[in-house]
């Protein structure tokens, strides 16, 4: 694996996770409690043996980069492993910002090059699973591909989603549609009972979904950014043109939990999955393979008289007699008394307030950092450092779908109201 570079793709412009993205690079989006996204590919690259990486942004944060130092340093004198961030940037030959998946990489192909390596293992920013990579780079090899699509078996309506690909039994690719519908959807189906599936789960899962998951072999990834240099994106472009061409494209199934979480109801989703009972469906705890993040040297949580159900509970926090149940609550959250929390992810804070300066911030009309007393809270997202005051009511009780109202300190998506990084919201103030 020393012979792989991986390059991850951290986020476009228009960006499906907004408001989340408002003040952060999408890879610093808080993840259960305690991660950021950028943990997820990081760490199962680290697991993977694989030690050199970077990753793609449109935009440098300083909460992405002071999070990147602090938590991985994989310089040992011989590894050479590194992870750093490339942001989009003007120059004059390039006068834009990355216009896809495969500009971002192409404008910074000129370093990629300069790693002496065999393969290009090209990762989303955004999705929640665990895979070993170096089974997936030595199929690449042992196959003789140019280029390997990770393949996951989905069912007829996730299909609709992603980017699919046909292939004969052996698992060459043979069609690679992004996106389709209708019949062209239906013409994809393939027997995917020949890559390990039982007979009742191929007949369920017909469609070989890409998960936007490539390792490149290095000719055909240089080859394929210079001969074609109006091609913006993997998927759309850049793979139809390479299977056209008469590479050699060979799919890998991967059957185990992966899941899009670019947008912000598939987020909310699989933050509060992860406290389902008694086995969610991904989880952090594993032994051979964790999920590394940040340390921080955080005190246990105190619980004054809370009663909390199906919940996770981040480490430095305070909750006073409130009521909590379903909900994902992020590191140094603090919950005052006679609060009610359902189906929420509260993404805790940056840093503590003390007892004085939370009294001479009441007393100069301000609110303190966490979910003041009284307040109930349901389906919401409360990002980091949010000020909600006392006796707020936040239910979407017009069951608004979308909404932008960035002067009261919050949006809603999907459905659920998102009170962005920061902001505080006034005592007795309904949503
Ligand atoms: P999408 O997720 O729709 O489909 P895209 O929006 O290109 O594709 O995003 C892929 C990844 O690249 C995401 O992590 C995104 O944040 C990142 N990204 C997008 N534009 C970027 C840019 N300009 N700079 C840096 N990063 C950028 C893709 C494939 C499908 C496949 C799905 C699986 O095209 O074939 O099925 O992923 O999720
Ligand atoms: P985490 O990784 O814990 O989510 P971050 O790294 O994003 O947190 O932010 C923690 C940072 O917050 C610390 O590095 C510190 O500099 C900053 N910080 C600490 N106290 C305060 C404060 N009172 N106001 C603003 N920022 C603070």
């Amino acid at each position: 694996m020393k012979r792989v570079l991986a390059i991850i793709l951290g986020g476009g412009k228009g960006s499906r996770l907004y408001p989340l993205t408002k003040m952060r690079a999408k890879p610093a989006v808080p993840l259960a409690g305690k991660y950021r996204l950028i943990d997820i590919p990081i760490s199962n690259c680290i697991n993977s043996n694989i030690t050199k990486m970077y990753v793609l942004t449109q935009f440098n944060s300083a909460s992405l980069n002071r999070h990147l130092a602090q938590t991985y340093n994989l310089s040992s004198p011989f590894a050479q492993g590194f992870v750093e961030v490339l942001a989009a940037q003007q120059t004059p030959e390039s006068p834009s910002w990355f216009e896809g998946t495969a500009d971002a990489v192409r404008k910074y192909q000129w370093l990629f090059q300069e790693w002496d390596v065999d393969e290009y293992l090209i990762l989303s920013g955004d999705q929640l699973y665990r895979m070993d990579y170096s089974l997936f780079v030595e199929h690449h090899r042992e196959t003789g591909a140019d280029l390997t699509v990770a393949a996951l078996p989905v069912d007829g309506a996730q299909a609709e989603g992603f980017g699919l690909m046909r292939t004969d039994n052996d698992g060459n690719i043979r069609e690679f549609k992004e996106k389709p519908s209708g019949e062209a959807l239906k013409a994809m189906a393939v027997d995917t009972s020949r890559f390990g599936l039982s007979p009742d789960s191929a007949k369920e899962r017909p469609y070989l979904a890409s998960m936007g998951i490539y390792v490149f072999s290095r000719s055909t990834l240089f080859d394929l950014l210079n001969k074609y240099p109006s091609y913006k994106d993997f998927g759309k472009e850049v793979i139809p043109e390479a299977l056209s061409r008469g590479d050699a494209l060979k799919s890998y199934v991967f059957d185990a939990y992966w899941e899009d979480i670019g947008t912000i109801g598939a987020f909310y989703e699989s933050n509060l999955a992860l406290t389902q009972q008694p086995t969610p469906p991904f989880s952090f705890y594993d032994e051979k393979f964790p999920i590394y993040t940040r340390a921080r040297y955080l005190p246990p949580s105190k619980l004054v008289d809370a009663q909390i159900t199906d919940s996770i509970v981040g480490e430095g926090s305070i909750l006073k007699s409130c009521s909590i149940h379903h909900c994902v609550l992020g590191v140094r959250s603090r919950i005052e008394s006679d609060v009610v929390l359902e189906d929420s992810l509260v993404m805790g804070s940056d840093f503590y307030e003390s007892a004085e300066e939370r009294i001479a911030l009441r007393k100069g009309g301000g609110i303190p950092l966490g979910v003041g007393q009284g307040t109930t809270v349901k389906r919401a997202i409360l990002d980091k450092n949010t000020r909600i005051g006392e006796n707020v009511t936040i239910i979407n009780k017009d069951r608004i779908e979308e909404a932008d109202r960035a002067d009261q300190g919050f949006y809603i998506r999907n459905g659920i109201v998102v009170v962005v990084k920061n902001a505080s919201i006034l005592d007795g103030t309904i949503i």
